[in-house]
């Protein structure tokens, strides 16, 4: 069985972090129901969603993709690098622990899970400003024996890596190239983003269907020219507060060692 954690959104969403995306005001509702709407886009492609509740004192805990990385093996609990966040994983942490075993990102490390793009063994991970060389070393730590390894990536102009690049399939990857360098993941074949669609590239990966924004027409079309299946969700409000669909959830397989 396919899980998806999912926390509702803060009412306080408006008070967001941003860095690269002016403030605008948020409807905090249409929000909520924007943020409904994809949680039941992830339950018709199979997932069970997990919904936490609201932190109304936390405005970006909607975003649980950054408080953890999961793997088949293990979940490492990240230590966000805005401090405003760090509050956020202690309810996911309680979760997560019926499904991994847990470990920890520790200061002085910081990780961002948006920063870190899983495509098999390897973990690129994006040389941020919300994630740095610490936190980098601590991953690698963490899961070097179970036969994974890390690969600092380079990005410029967006919050995080997988604003950039995010895997649409196995050997394929959908980039932004003002933002990252495809030279960067030789091997790959890489579609880019529409240039009239510039934070298109961050696409939720469920089994082989790409759910992205339905503000990025184009792109999607490039997506499907390529035989990739494209649901679009609208999370216009979501995107304001510099979101998009893969921070909204943290999707993995159940497994045995669930309880
Ligand atoms: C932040 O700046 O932390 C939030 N406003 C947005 C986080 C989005 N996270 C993600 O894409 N992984």
């Amino acid at each position: 069985m396919r899980i998806a954690i999912t926390r509702d959104v803060s009412p306080s969403l408006d008070d967001c972090e941003l860095t690269h995306v002016a403030r605008t005001s948020i409807d905090v509702a249409r929000a909520q129901a924007q943020h409904r709407a994809y949680q039941r886009a992830l339950a018709s492609l199979g997932c069970r969603v997990l919904a936490l509740e609201a932190e109304p004192s936390m405005p970006d805990a909607v975003f649980v993709e950054d408080v953890a990385i999961v793997l088949d093996e293990i979940a490492v609990m990240t230590r966000p690098g805005a401090e405003s966040r760090r509050g956020e994983g202690a309810s996911v942490t309680e979760l997560l622990a019926r499904y991994r075993p847990l470990r920890a990102i520790e200061a002085p490390g910081t990780l961002d899970g948006g920063d870190v793009l899983r495509v098999g063994r390897t973990l690129y991970v994006g040389q941020s400003g919300r994630s740095n060389a610490e936190g980098r070393e601590q991953l690698q730590a963490a899961i070097g024996g179970l036969g994974y390894r890390v690969q600092p990536v380079p990005i410029r102009g967006c919050l995080h890596l997988k604003s950039a690049v995010t895997a649409v399939r196995d050997d394929t990857l959908l980039l932004q190239p003002a933002w990252v360098d495809a030279s960067s993941f030789p091997g790959f074949a890489i579609i880019e983003v529409d240039p009239e669609e510039e934070h298109a590239a961050n696409i939720l990966r469920i089994g082989d269907v790409a759910v992205m924004p339905s503000c990025f027409p184009r792109t999607a079309q490039r997506l499907r020219d390529a035989g990739i299946e494209v649901v679009a969700v609208d999370v216009s409000e979501l995107q304001k507060a510099e979101g998009a669909t893969t921070c909204c959830s943290l999707v993995f397989e159940e497994q045995a060692a669930a309880r």
